[in-house]
């Protein structure tokens, strides 16, 4: 059942800060305000979205803190609801005995996205853009904090709308041409339907193309494997610009997978420092190989870094390596065998001096991008949920594809058609179909 009792939290980072804001939304958010705010009056006789000062005082603590309050009223607000900001000092003792006079008076505390939960059944936000508030919330990269706010001005609903809109109308007119007989209507031409199932197919298509570009937005994994003692660690630490992780001239010297995260040129690379692969019976190596093994499965790119003095070349690491996954075969402490051919395609880096980083950086993002770099302003599909939705609907306009070239009558055709209009209307939340058809329908004059 749907709880919408007056919820409140703190929308700030936990901890001590200059300033923190705790929030409170619901029917008696007012009400609760009232009871602790001395300047309550002026709050609620002033136009919503001012601002005003004054001091809070509860029960348990007495005077607390002097805050600056701005309330929105329903349905301008951002869950839709009667909102109230309580800008207050960031102390922890604040915040808590603030929230805990909230809760005293009725209030609860606010489950996680709750706010935006109910922006979102308040009709303030689609799911797209429910979805988009977290994205950019979580944006540490140019990529990501482009990908979220295009879809936050509501590009990808736009699209998707109008692809779910097409199919709709093509819903719309078959269903009232089953309801005819051949005498009394002229249908439309299989051809002609063919023709419209194939422009949107197409389009679905260009948007689920731009997945593999737009999941980069959440980041990407980046794993450095090799034999033991050949440069790993200190390529780890060189990419990062510090020294993060232990080197030594030992060999087994990493013993767990390591990560830490790096920006490149906008992608969010996590790299993972891992423990050289080797016959051992060590049981915190083995656990540790264990732990490689598992990065390497999961891994976007592998660097397979190698000694370019070593005179054979390493086999263990390209057996674990899936033929799914882009490989980048290094060749490090060229410092120390400058001599060395490079094979065709390949790198050679020296880790300890930086001879070739930024050649490996540029091959990294060009193997990240599929060489086509990241692109400037087009909406793309970056939530997998999104890619998978829009990957079932297009498997429904296949079938209507198939049983209008099979020629028979159109029955199956209009149950794939809602099908494709559910699905993509599940990637937006607007998944009542009904309601669509009523407006269409009513718009429809066929006198009958
Ligand atoms: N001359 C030279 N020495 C390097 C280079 N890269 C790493 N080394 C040295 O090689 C040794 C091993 O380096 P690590 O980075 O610990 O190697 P690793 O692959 O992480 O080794 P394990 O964790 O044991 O698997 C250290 O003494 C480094 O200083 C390089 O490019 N040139
Ligand atoms: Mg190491």
């Amino acid at each position: 059942m749907l709880d919408f009792s007056t919820i409140v939290a703190l929308s700030t980072h936990p901890g001590r800060a200059a300033i923190a804001l705790v929030r409170l939304s619901g029917s008696t958010a007012y009400q609760i305000v009232t009871a602790l705010f001395d300047r309550a009056d002026e709050l609620l006789q002033r136009p919503p979205a001012n601002a005003v000062t004054g001091l809070i005082t509860t029960p348990a603590s007495g005077q607390l803190d002097e805050v600056i309050i701005t309330r929105y009223r329903q349905p301008h607000s951002y869950t839709g609801e009667d909102l109230v900001e309580i800008s207050c000092h960031g102390s922890t003792y604040i915040v808590e005995q603030l929230l805990k006079a909230c809760c005293d008076l009725g209030a609860r505390p606010a489950t996680p996205g709750e706010f935006t939960r109910r922006a979102f059944l308040n009709d303030k936000l689609d799911l797209t853009g429910a979805e988009s508030v977290e994205a950019l919330i979580n944006a540490t990269t140019a990529f990501s904090h482009r990908n979220a706010l295009i879809q936050l001005n509501g590009r990808l609903y736009d699209l998707l709308r109008q692809m779910r809109q097409q199919i709709i109308d093509l819903y719309a007119l078959l269903e009232a041409e089953l309801d005819f007989s051949e005498e009394e209507i002229t249908h439309t031409p299989a051809g002609e339907l063919r023709q419209r199932v194939n422009i949107i197919i197409r389009s679905q298509e260009e948007l689920l193309a731009s997945y593999r570009l737009g999941r980069l937005a959440r980041g990407a994994q980046v794993v450095i494997t090799g034999p033991p003692n050949v440069g790993k660690s200190t390529l780890m630490n060189r990419l990062l610009r510090e020294d993060r992780v232990i080197v030594t001239p030992e060999s087994g010297t990493t013993r767990d997978a390591v990560s830490a995260a790096i920006d490149i040129q906008g992608i969010l690379v996590t790299l993972w420092d891992t423990a050289g692969l080797r016959d051992t019976t060590d049981a915190v190596e083995q656990e540790g190989i264990a732990r490689s093994q598992r990065a390497i499965q999961s891994a976007d790119v592998v660097i397979h870094l190698q000694d370019c003095q070593a005179e054979l070349p390493d086999a263990a690491a390209t057996e674990l390596i899936s033929p799914a996954v882009s490989v980048l075969q290094v060749w490090n402490k060229y410092d120390l065998n400058p001599q060395f051919t490079v094979p065709a395609g390949q790198l050679a880096i020296s880790a300890a001096t930086g001879t070739g980083i930024e050649e490996l950086l540029a091959t990294l993002y060009e193997t990240l991008t599929g060489g086509e770099g990241l692109p400037g302003d087009e909406v793309l599909l970056t939530n997998l949920r999104h890619y998978q939705l829009l990957q079932q609907a297009r498997q429904h306009l296949l079938e209507v594809k198939r049983e209008l070239s099979a020629g028979v009558d159109h029955s199956l055709v209009v149950i794939f058609l809602r099908d494709a209009a559910e699905a993509i209307g599940s990637i937006d939340g607007s998944f009542d179909i009904e309601e669509v058809l009523d407006g269409i329908f009513s718009r429809f004059c066929i006198g009958k």
